[in-house]
């Protein structure tokens, strides 16, 4: 018999580079200050910097172990289906009341946008994806994975800090006729900078109008505005003038259920018939892939989707949570301000979501974590919920050196 060879046959791996938001992480962790503050990974906190169980997530687990017909068979999940597409397209929805819907479940936001861009690669006339720049930074490596070629649009002008309207006009409007267009259905990341409805109009109509196909990301429905049905009108916008889409949900940040990984990718099509042949494929992409989602976080999320009570709960502890985001927001410009840090620091006030995508160059984040160790994304982007009013002053007198102190 032949030994083994002495080195390792993985010898030649390189170490892959560290993730650019779970990296931050991971540095955090290994600082041992006492004063550092992770504001990276887009995750909920409480104002005592703890992760947050959400109340009606305990009570609905409870509920589901209490119920005796509970297993762990293979997950029929139907009905999870079912709710989500009327979580995001509305109760009275004519695309859900034609059939019209096909929806599976996904892992998490991340595993259903890999789903729906693999099902593209494979049943698209169309491979090419347009993603607005910049945008979440796990978007391209996805869609390039799933087999589209990846290119951008216009969507964030520096210079106001705001949208670059006309940019995005242009560019979708020069995009090949049929080409996928990926839209964050609320609380863009990491911008933080939304459409107006007037706008999401216009880009319907350019959408439509050269026939191309929306593929939305909605990761924070409820955490813009602190309302479901108002972070879902993009989409709803959308599926209202009889069109096909795409769309991708997470329930990681609206439930806080993370770790469970629970999302759903949902494809509106014009006919009943198209929807169950496409969800035949889909199931398909899923069956060679990891053959069937896990149950329990789908079960979760059911129970609190189908009981009035749970759901009225759910929708008051998701409101909380979007309103301690957007005080952190106000006590940071008002930080700000106090100091005199130079600058229009208005940004913080007007962006949407969780994230305030700050301005701070590299260099001066990289100031901010030597110094004072805030950890944050390279691109200026800070987590707002994990502040708390306890840690808004030292992160202003961060923001205030490093304005004053780095170019
Ligand atoms: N889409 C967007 C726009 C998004 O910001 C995230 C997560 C996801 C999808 C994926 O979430 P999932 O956990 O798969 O449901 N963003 C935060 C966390 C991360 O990067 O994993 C973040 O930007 O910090």
């Amino acid at each position: 018999m032949a030994s083994p060879p002495a080195d390792s046959v993985f010898a030649h791996v390189a170490a892959a580079p560290e993730d650019p938001i779970l990296g931050v992480t991971v540095a955090y962790n290994k600082d041992p200050s006492p004063l550092k503050l992770n504001l990276g990974v887009g995750a909920y906190r409480t104002e005592e910097g703890k992760p947050l169980l959400l109340n009606v997530v305990r009570k609905a687990e409870q509920q589901i172990l209490n119920d005796g017909s509970y297993n762990k068979e293979y997950l029929p999940t139907a009905e999870f289906n079912k709710l989500s597409a009327k979580l995001i397209f509305g109760a009275d929805s004519p695309a859900i009341q034609e059939n019209r819907v096909t929806t599976v479940q996904g892992l998490s936001g991340t595993g259903s946008l890999r789903v729906g861009g693999e099902f593209l690669a494979r049943h698209y006339h169309q491979r090419t994806i347009y993603l607005p720049q910049p945008t979440w930074g796990n978007h391209p490596k996805v869609f390039t994975l799933a087999g589209l070629s990846v290119k951008n649009y216009r969507y964030y002008a520096p210079a106001t800090r705001g949208l670059d309207f006309q940019g995005l006009l242009e560019d979708l409007g020069s995009a090949p006729s049929g080409s996928i267009v990926l839209l964050h259905a609320c609380a863009h990341n990491p911008t933080g900078v939304d459409p107006t409805p007037a706008q999401w109009e216009q880009i319907r109509q350019l959408i439509r109008s050269k026939a191309l196909l929306p593929f939305f990301d909605s990761a924070y429905q409820g955490f813009a505005s602190g309302s479901l049905d108002a972070d879902a009108q993009s989409v709803r916008m959308f599926v209202a003038d009889g069109g096909e889409l795409l769309i991708a949900q997470s329930y990681a940040q609206n439930m806080g259920l993370y770790a469970e990984r629970v999302g759903a990718l949902s494809i509106v099509c014009k006919s009943a018939d198209v929807a169950s042949r496409v969800e035949s494929q889909l199931k398909l992409v899923i069956r060679l892939m990891y053959s069937n989602p896990p149950t329990h976080g789908a079960s979760i999320v059911a129970a609190i989707l189908k009981d009035r009570e749970l759901y009225n709960e759910w929708t008051v502890e998701l409101k909380a949570m979007a309103d301690r985001i957007t005080s952190m927001r106000q006590q940071l410009f008002d930080a700000l301000q106090a100091r005199g840090t130079p600058g229009d620091w208005s940004h913080i006030i007007k962006q949407i979501g969780m994230f305030t995508f700050t301005g701070l160059n590299p260099g001066q984040v990289s100031f901010m974590t030597k110094e004072y160790h805030i950890y944050m994304t390279s691109d200026g982007r800070i987590s707002m919920a994990g502040l708390s009013t306890e840690t808004v002053p030292h992160l202003a007198d961060a923001i205030h050196a490093a304005v004053t102190q780095v170019v």
